[in-house]
This record gives structure tokens, C-alpha cells and sequence, in this order.
């Protein structure tokens, strides 16, 4: 058998509850509260307004058993809630992947979009359930609920790949997703 360097997870089945948006078994859960989008919106003083008044959770990920190492390959499902911040809908931090490997998210439940950018262009997936997004490698990612409903999506990706934050707030995703009289309005980065 193959030799690896950490120890790989037996096989297994993993329970995909749609109606709950969960994974069991249950691996780690993080939640991502409105003070942890620190820099991201474009609107500063909105954002602060709004870690001042309760400070609400943006978004929430359940994981699978599958580790985030290299050759695993892990499996997640985030829930952003429906809101807007100075008109700017809520959204994942976002992230590039520094080893540079591909990801493919699938619609689950409401209305959403998959915001990519690869330093020049950015690209926008919209994401209705059984939408299979492909984020090809290089591309750094957000996900955006353009929805007056949870949206959920699952999202499978190499273990390997690495999670880098600080690319997305130095280099930014190319556009924002504001919303409009008619629905979804895009802007500049830094266009106010
Ligand atoms: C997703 C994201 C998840 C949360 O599982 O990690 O949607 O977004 P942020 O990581 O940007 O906070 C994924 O793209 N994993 O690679
Ligand atoms: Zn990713």
C-alpha cells in the first residue's frame, strides 16, 4: 500500500443532511462573526456600526472528518446569512489558495455567487442550488448570499492547498456585489 506521510482517514460514508446544510460525522465548525470581517467592506464606519450593534454571525463552516493535509481531500459546507452592510451584501472573508489547486463548490440552498479573481480579472459564477462552481487554480475566491435566505454551498478541495487571507486583503477580489434596485449591482474594488 501506498506510504504516506501523515496517516490517512479510513474510508468511510459521510452523512449529507440538505435540509439541515450539515456533515456527519462532524469535524470542526468555525463562525465567522461581522468583527472578524475586519477590512473587508468597503464600507469602514458600517461595519463598525454593525460589530457595535450585536455584532451578528456572517457565516458559519461544518467540516467533515477529512483532515486538511496533503492527498486528503476535505469536504465543507458554509451557511452565509442573508444581510447587506452599506448596501454591500454579506460575504466570506475570502481566500487564496497559495499551493495554487483547483476547488468546486455545489449550490445547496438559496441564492448566492462565487466571486473570483486571479490578480487582473475577476469572474462571477451565480450559484443556485444543484450550480456546481469550478474554481480553476490561482483564482482567489469569495462567496457572496445575494439572497433574503441562508445560502449554502458544499465545497470539496485538496488538503494540501492552504488557506491565505492576506492575499485577498492586499490584492482585494477585483469587484464588490452591492445590491441594486433590480438586484445585483457590481462596482470597482475601490469605487465608492
Ligand atoms: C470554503 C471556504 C468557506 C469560508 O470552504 O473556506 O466558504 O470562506 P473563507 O475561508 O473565505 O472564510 C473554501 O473555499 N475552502 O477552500
Ligand atoms: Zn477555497
Amino acid at each position: 500500500m501506498t506510504q504516506y506521510s501523515t496517516v490517512p482517514v479510513p474510508p468511510m460514508s459521510i452523512h449529507f443532511d440538505q435540509a439541515a446544510a450539515t456533515l456527519s460525522p462532524e469535524g470542526p465548525t468555525l463562525t465567522r462573526r461581522m468583527s472578524d470581517l475586519e477590512g473587508l467592506f468597503r464600507d469602514a464606519d458600517a461595519w463598525a456600526a454593525a460589530v457595535a450593534d450585536g455584532d451578528p454571525i456572517v457565516y458559519s463552516v461544518v467540516s467533515s472528518l477529512v483532515p486538511e493535509v496533503d492527498r486528503e481531500l476535505p469536504q465543507s459546507i458554509t451557511t452565509i446569512q442573508p444581510g447587506t452592510t452599506a448596501e454591500e451584501f454579506w460575504m466570506t472573508k475570502g481566500h487564496q489558495h497559495p499551493n495554487h489547486q483547483g476547488e468546486i463548490y455545489l449550490g445547496l440552498a438559496g441564492t448566492g455567487g462565487l466571486l473570483m479573481f486571479d490578480g487582473t480579472e475577476s469572474q462571477w459564477v451565480d450559484m443556485i442550488p444543484g450550480t456546481i462552481g469550478y474554481i480553476p487554480p490561482g483564482w482567489a475566491h469569495r462567496s457572496v448570499n445575494i439572497g433574503d435566505e441562508p445560502y449554502s454551498f458544499l465545497a470539496v478541495y485538496p488538503g494540501g492547498a492552504g488557506h491565505d487571507y492576506g492575499w485577498v486583503l492586499e490584492h482585494g477580489l477585483g469587484r464588490r456585489i452591492l445590491a441594486g434596485e433590480s438586484g445585483v449591482r457590481f462596482v470597482g474594488y475601490s469605487e465608492r
